[in-house]
């Protein structure tokens, strides 16, 4: 039987306002920042004074894989798991990449620093799968770490070839391989950090071994590349345990961005399974833990315009500038479901009865229900269930930024 989502009950939640403690960075306001001031107040006095009835939980212990710089909902998504862990909701362990382009491990650190989480272990795939720029890392980088108008000048050289969305990748079957190919001098040295940064299983490895049993949530958000290599990780000094039996000692659940499986998508050979085929059909066929599974089509409709990110999002937060240089014009927000539905469990999304996913030689995946099956997928939303998602969305992305203390 499918599960209904409970009807969201609105309270008066008491939000401490914290304002004071807002970066300096985050205080400049131009004539476009008060109006996205004016809005935000808006926006959470609506947000905050409706809170969802929140279970008052311990915060979910989190470790994401992402493929960011191939996409830039990775980004949006780390910023939110960021903006939920303020909230309490959420421990980030560690974030891991799959994505080997040398720009990936700086850019992650930006976003940590920025949301105030250095300390955060970061690991990335060695012989990676897949690589990309995704136009975005870069420049994003540049300006924020040196003040360089980096982005506004890759748009006007992209505008000026004519080669603007070059990296908008078609309906997410295909990545752009080009991106990663080249590296600049510049881009060496803004990713020095990545030649000491440890492999992305040795951290899965350590992060595990210290957490407690059946607690963590891998949230995978790119291919499969990292969490089959940690399923064929040996025992080491870092654990007596092999990578498969630390999994299942210690994962209550694993959460993917992969697959699609609804009717309209049946034939659509998914890009996160894609890239890495044989990982993603071995995660499906031998990963030892429950999983959670948001195909495409769930993604596909969380949709941000232009219009919010011109008037909501603070301009000078790399959030603002990932989105810029990506030059999206309508952004699907496959990898913002996870924190959604990690924070608010079946208050947002439904999610099917258990059953059984299996990714075929070709790419394209199914969803069979099977009583006390490993998998459970989500199921398309509602038009209610899409507006909650949006506001909430809105509502975390354009929120100022408060530095833990
Ligand atoms: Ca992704």
């Amino acid at each position: 039987m499918i599960s209904t989502p409970p009807h969201i009950v609105f309270t008066s939640a008491t939000h401490h306002n914290r304002r004071d403690s807002v970066p300096a960075r985050d205080r400049r306001n131009s004539g476009r920042g008060r109006l996205h001031f004016a809005r935000l107040i808006c926006l959470f006095a609506t947000f905050f004074s409706s809170s969802l009835t929140a279970n008052a939980q311990i915060p979910v212990r989190i470790i994401l894989d992402t493929d960011i710089g191939n996409d830039v909902d990775d980004a949006l998504s780390l910023a939110v798991i960021h903006t939920l862990t303020h909230h309490g909701k959420f421990d980030l362990l560690a974030v891991t990449s799959s994505n080997g382009s040398p720009t990936t491990v700086p850019y992650i650190q930006m976003l940590n620093e920025f949301y105030g989480y250095p300390q955060i272990p970061i690991g990335v795939a060695t012989q990676p799968a897949c690589h990309s720029d995704g136009n975005y890392m870069l420049p994003v980088l540049r300006q924020m770490k040196h003040g360089v108008n980096a982005v506004d000048a890759t748009n006007a050289s992209q505008s000026a070839n004519g080669t603007d969305n070059v990296n908008q990748p078609d309906e997410k079957t295909g990545i752009d391989e080009t991106n990663g190919a080249d590296k600049t001098d510049e881009t060496a040295a803004d990713a020095v950090p990545f030649q000491n940064t440890p492999s992305a299983v040795k951290v899965l490895r350590q992060t595990l071994a210290r957490e407690p049993n059946q607690s963590v949530v891998i949230v995978m958000t790119g291919f499969a590349t990292n969490l089959v290599r940690l399923l064929d990780s040996p025992a080491d000094e870092i654990s007596p345990l092999s990578g498969s039996e630390l999994v299942q000692r210690k994962v209550r659940l694993l959460f993917v961005i992969a697959g699609a499986f609804s009717e309209a998508y049946q034939n659509l050979r998914e890009n996160n399974l894609l890239c890495d085929l044989p990982a993603g059909r071995r995660l499906a066929a031998e990963w030892p833990t429950p999983i959670l599974w948001s195909g495409y089509e769930i993604g596909k409709q969380l949709v941000l315009g232009p219009e919010f990110l011109e008037h909501q999002l603070n301009p000078q937060s790399p959030v603002y500038l990932s989105y810029r240089a990506y030059g999206y014009d309508h952004l699907a927000l496959w990898d913002l479901v996870p924190p959604l539905e990690l924070a608010y469990p079946e208050q947002i999304f439904t999610q099917s009865e258990t059953g059984r996913v299996t990714v075929r030689e070709d790419g394209t995946s199914y969803f069979i229900p099977e009583e006390h099956g490993r998998d459970r997928i989500l199921l398309q939303q509602t038009p209610e269930q899409l507006t909650r998602a949006m506001d909430l969305l809105q509502g975390f992305l354009s929120e100022p930024v408060i530095l833990p203390k």
